[in-house]
């Protein structure tokens, strides 16, 4: 598997045939399950998706080797239906070529060949020690035949254990090699993103810089929340790269990174949700993203009558179906190729993706963005809506608490009730605390940088001694107050209040 990750680190990462099975258990994998999935395991499911892969082929190959010692070709067959099993993974993801079989095709090759040379030695080892107990019977090789008389018991054990360590380390540095590789095709350098036409003057400073707790007013890239169908993130070299609109338009057309990034650029600070956020969850960001305006795209395209939405595909093989109606009726989607100020990283879709205020990711925030076709919703459909999640998703309005942490002990005396509030595209009015199930009370709002960002709040709060429960509200500038009515992020976005238990000593 080592093997096959190394040569897929030279092709197509995703070929690997340890990522193309885990890419397989996710695709098939029912909704239910992966929710509950991303539910207890968080940002985890990725490692310990694969770390089960690992695990049962290690078993089964393990058992490929019990049953080669007395079967040779019994043992290889297992192997050989192991690793056939992932190249036809490898072999069924969404843009795979034949050449993303090579990986299997090694893996194969080097799983037999080290099959047979352990069962091999395994062999000697057992024959010697018969050979030394000197129990020469009749039907018994005799003490000189080659099986025996090769080498001493101890060195032949020796011997084995030296190449089980041998491949055990070579498997080693092989899977570090492939890992590395990888993450060196992903890398981003020398691009250059010009500066818009009118940058945005630099954000006011946030509640984060008084009251520690609260989340920064912008998420540091490195930390914005990711979330996609990827184990492996795509390779998409600039200069290969175009982004073509077609469908429902008068002038289809393909624009070079070059010729994108010569367009005029805006800058806008928006925040993204992912409609998987938990009441109380981590998955939302606030960035400042700068690139094209989609409507200047679809402008330049001509959308002709009878489209209503706008489908992406993504050099992932990943779709997103975004409402027409919504990127048209004046909020500013765009094609982004910078997020605070650099290039868009590899996990956030270098070298381009959409980005859409007021909806969730999966509807308006497509990744590694390739293709923008005008179609209808009756001809064709999206990813998470063929996988039954809603075709339309307007973030509801939502708001955590950062600050107390859930179920954290701290001291008696003045301290602050803190966190961040969202309704993207709507904007926040007003956020209310409530204690110990006590009267609603309005908190402080922190700066406003837009209806289409999140903003940050506080309460100070003289805590007494004891056990105490915190909940918190938002309520949007068209005046909807957050529901108290429970929802799990499927199909359409979680809702409820988010309520913690502290304690104060
Ligand atoms: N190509 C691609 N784009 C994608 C996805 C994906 O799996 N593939 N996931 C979407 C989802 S569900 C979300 S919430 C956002 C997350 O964007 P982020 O990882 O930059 O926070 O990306 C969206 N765009
Ligand atoms: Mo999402």
């Amino acid at each position: 598997m080592a093997v096959g990750h190394l040569v897929a680190a030279t092709l197509t990462p995703s070929s690997s045939p340890v990522l193309a099975v885990g890419a397989t258990v996710i695709d098939r994998t029912p909704t239910p399950m992966k929710e509950w999935a991303v539910r207890e395991l968080g940002t985890k499911d990725k490692p310990v998706l694969l770390g089960s892969v690992l695990l049962v082929t290690l078993l089964l190959a393990g058992l490929a080797g019990l049953i080669a010692r007395r079967r040779r070709a019994a043992g290889a067959t297992v192997l050989i239906t192991l690793v056939g099993l992932a190249g036809l993974a490898a072999l069924s993801r969404p843009l795979a070529t034949a050449r993303d079989l090579l990986p299997a095709l090694a893996a194969g090759a080097v799983g037999v060949a080290v099959l047979l040379g352990l069962a091999h030695l395994a062999d000697r080892t057992t024959g010697t020690r018969r050979g030394g107990a000197g129990a020469t019977g009749p039907g018994e090789p005799p003490p000189d035949h080659p099986m025996t008389a090769a080498a001493s018991p101890a060195t032949t054990r020796r011997t084995l254990l030296l190449a089980v360590l041998g491949v055990a380390a070579a498997t080693a540095v092989t899977g570090w090699a492939g890992r590395s590789l990888e993450k060196w095709r992903t890398r981003i350098s020398g691009v250059r993103i010009p500066t818009a036409r009118q940058p945005l003057p630099p954000l006011p400073e946030g509640l984060d810089a008084v009251y520690d707790g609260i989340s920064d007013f912008q998420t540091a890239t490195g930390r914005f929340y990711r979330v996609d169908i990827n184990l492996s993130l795509p390779i998409v070299p600039p200069d290969e790269w175009d982004l073509r609109i077609d469908g429902e338009v008068d002038h289809p057309f393909t624009l070079t990174f070059d010729e994108l990034r010569a367009m005029p650029l805006v800058e806008r600070d928006i925040t993204l949700t992912c409609v998987s956020n938990e009441v109380g969850g981590k998955y939302v960001g606030s960035a400042r993203w700068r690139g094209v305006l989609l409507s200047t795209l679809l402008d330049r395209a001509g959308v002709r009558d009878g489209a209503d939405q706008v489908l992406s595909t993504a050099a992932d093989g990943f779709t997103i179906s975004t409402p027409l109606a919504a990127v048209q009726d004046g909020r500013d989607a765009m094609v982004a190729i910078a997020m605070n100020g650099e290039p868009l990283p590899a996990e956030h879709g270098f070298p381009a993706r959409l980005v859409t205020p007021g909806l969730y990711g999966y509807v308006g925030a497509t990744k590694w963005l390739r293709k923008l076709t005008l179609t209808r919703y009756d001809d064709a459909e999206a990813y998470w809506t063929e996988r039954g999640w809603a075709t339309e998703g307007p973030i509801k309005v939502s708001s955590r608490i950062d600050t107390p942490a859930p179920l954290s002990r701290i001291d008696a005396g003045r301290t602050v009730i803190g966190g961040v509030a969202w309704a993207q595209h709507r904007g926040v009015k007003g956020v209310e605390v409530r204690i110990d199930g006590g009267p609603w009370q309005a908190a402080r709002l922190g700066p406003s940088a837009g209806i289409d960002y999140w903003r940050q709040w506080y309460l100070p709060w003289e805590a007494t001694p004891g056990r105490h429960s915190l909940a918190v509200r938002a309520t949007t500038r068209d005046g909807e107050v957050q529901t108290a009515v429970r929802a799990t992020p499927f199909p359409n976005g979680s809702s409820g209040i988010q309520e913690i238990q502290v304690v104060v000593e």
